[in-house]
C-alpha cells in the first residue's frame, strides 16, 4: 500500500505522454508522421496481436456493412461511425479483464465487441428487430449486457461518468477488483456531470479510467472552441489524478496505457484520465456531410489509418504475414453475412411487446391497455 500511495503521489496531477508517442501537438492537435508503425514496447503475445487485429477488421467492416444497410433504409435511426478512431477502442478494451466494465459511446463500437457482444446484436438493434437486445424498443448503441461488463449509455453527454464511478463504488463495496472504464469525447468533457463523476472518483480513488477522444469534433464544432487547453489530458491536473497522453491511432500504445492504468486503478492508486489523439474521419453521423472541414483534412488522416498502418506493424515486425491477416479479414467476413443474414430474418416487433417495459407497464397509456394486458 505504501508503495501504491508513492506511486500515486509521483503521478498526481501530471500529465504523460504515453508509449513513446511522439507526435507534435499544436493547440491539442497531433498527428502521427505518415509512415508510423506501432510501439514495440509490448507486453502482447503474438496470438493477442492478430486478435486485436480481428477486433479492429471486424469494428472496420461491421460498421461498413451498417453503412450499407442504412442505404438500403433497412437501419431506423442515424449510423455513427468510428472510422479512423477504431484503435482507441479496441486497443483500450482489449487491456481489460472479464470482470471489468465498459461504458462506450458512438465511436467505440470496437469496445462492445471486444466485451463479447456479437455482430448479430449489432445489426439486429440498428435496424430495430424483435431478436435484437432492446427488442426494437431503442437504437444504435442503447442497450448493455451486465453480465458481459458492457452498460448501454443514455445519449446524454457526461452522464455515464458518474454511473461508471457508481460501478467502481459498488466494486470496491463488494470487495471485486474490478475497473470502470468510461468512454467521453472532447465535447462531452464540458459537462458538469463529467466534472461531478470525475471529481468523486479522484477524491475516493475509485478504479475508474477516462478514456477521452480528441478526434477534433464534436457535431461541427472544432475542439479549441470546446476548451481552452491545449491537451484534454491537461484536465487530470484540476482532479488531482494522473492523465496520460497516447496516440489513439497506435492500436498498440492505447492498449499499453489502459493496461497500466487498470494495474494502478486496481491496485489502489485510483482514478486517471488517459487521452487518445485521434481524428474522426466520417461526420457525426451519415446524414454529416462535413461540410465545415478543411479540404485536405480527410486524405491527411487517410494516409494515417490505424488499421493499415497496424497492418504495416504486424508485417513489418513478422509478427504476420499477408496470407494469415487476409485469412482473418475472410473469416471476419464470413462471420458479418452470416450474421447480417440472421438480423434480416428476425421479424419487427409486435407493437405490444414493443410498448411493454419502456416505462412502468401500469402507466401504458390507457388506449393501449387492453391491447398490451389483455383487457384491463
Ligand atoms: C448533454 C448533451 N448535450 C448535447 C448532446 C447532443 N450531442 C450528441 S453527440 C454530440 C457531440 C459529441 O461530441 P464529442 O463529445 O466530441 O464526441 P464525438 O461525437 O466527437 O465522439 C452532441 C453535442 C447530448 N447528447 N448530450
Ligand atoms: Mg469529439
Amino acid at each position: 500500500m505504501k508503495a501504491e500511495t508513492k506511486q500515486r503521489k509521483a503521478a498526481r496531477g501530471t500529465t504523460k505522454q504515453s508509449n513513446g508517442a511522439q507526435a507534435q501537438t499544436i493547440t491539442g492537435r497531433f498527428a502521427p508522421s505518415e509512415d508510423a508503425l506501432c510501439t514495440t514496447e509490448t507486453t502482447l503475445t503474438p496470438a493477442q496481436m492478430l486478435g486485436l487485429y480481428r477486433y479492429l477488421m471486424l469494428t472496420r467492416l461491421v460498421e461498413e456493412r451498417l453503412v450499407n444497410l442504412y442505404r438500403q433504409t433497412k437501419v431506423v435511426g442515424g449510423v455513427f461511425r468510428s472510422l479512423g478512431q477504431e484503435a482507441t477502442a479496441v486497443g483500450s478494451a482489449y487491456a481489460l479483464q472479464t470482470q471489468d466494465f465498459v461504458a462506450p459511446l458512438i465511436r467505440d463500437l470496437g469496445a462492445v465487441l471486444v466485451k463479447g457482444i456479437r455482430p448479430r446484436d449489432i445489426f439486429a438493434q440498428y435496424m430495430a428487430k424483435a431478436w435484437g437486445p432492446s427488442g426494437g424498443r431503442d437504437l444504435n448503441i442503447h442497450f448493455g449486457d451486465l453480465a458481459k461488463g458492457f452498460l448501454g449509455p443514455i445519449s446524454h453527454l457526461g452522464d455515464m461518468i458518474p454511473v461508471m464511478t457508481g460501478i467502481a463504488l459498488a466494486g470496491r463495496m463488494q470487495q471485486k477488483q474490478i475497473v470502470a472504464v468510461a468512454y467521453i469525447g472532447d465535447g462531452g468533457m464540458s459537462t458538469g456531470a463529467f466534472h461531478e463523476g470525475l471529481n468523486f472518483a479522484a477524491v475516493q480513488r475509485l478504479p475508474l479510467i477516462v478514456i477521452a477522444e480528441y478526434n477534433w469534433y464534436a457535431y461541427s464544432t472544432p475542439t479549441q472552441l470546446q476548451t481552452a487547453v491545449e491537451n484534454l489530458a491537461d484536465k487530470a491536473a484540476g482532479y488531482g489524478i494522473p492523465g496520460h497522453i497516447v496516440d489513439g491511432n497506435d492500436v498498440i500504445a492505447c492498449y499499453e496505457v489502459t493496461k497500466q492504468a487498470a494495474e494502478f486503478a486496481r491496485g489502489g492508486g485510483g482514478a486517471v484520465l488517459i487521452e487518445a489523439k485521434t481524428y474522426r474521419r466520417k461526420g457525426h453521423a451519415e446524414h454529416d456531410d462535413q461540410r465545415y472541414i478543411e479540404p485536405d483534412e480527410l486524405e491527411f488522416w487517410e494516409r494515417r489509418d490505424p488499421v493499415t498502418r497496424y497492418e504495416r506493424h504486424l508485417i513489418k515486425h513478422d509478427s504476420a504475414t499477408r496470407e494469415q491477416l487476409d485469412e482473418i479479414v475472410a473469416d471476419v467476413k464470413r462471420e458479418i453475412d452470416e450474421d447480417v443474414m440472421w438480423a434480416e430474418s428476425s421479424p419487427m416487433p409486435e407493437a405490444e411487446q414493443a410498448a411493454r417495459n419502456v416505462f412502468d407497464n401500469s402507466i401504458v397509456p390507457p388506449a393501449f391497455r387492453p391491447k398490451i394486458f389483455g383487457g384491463n
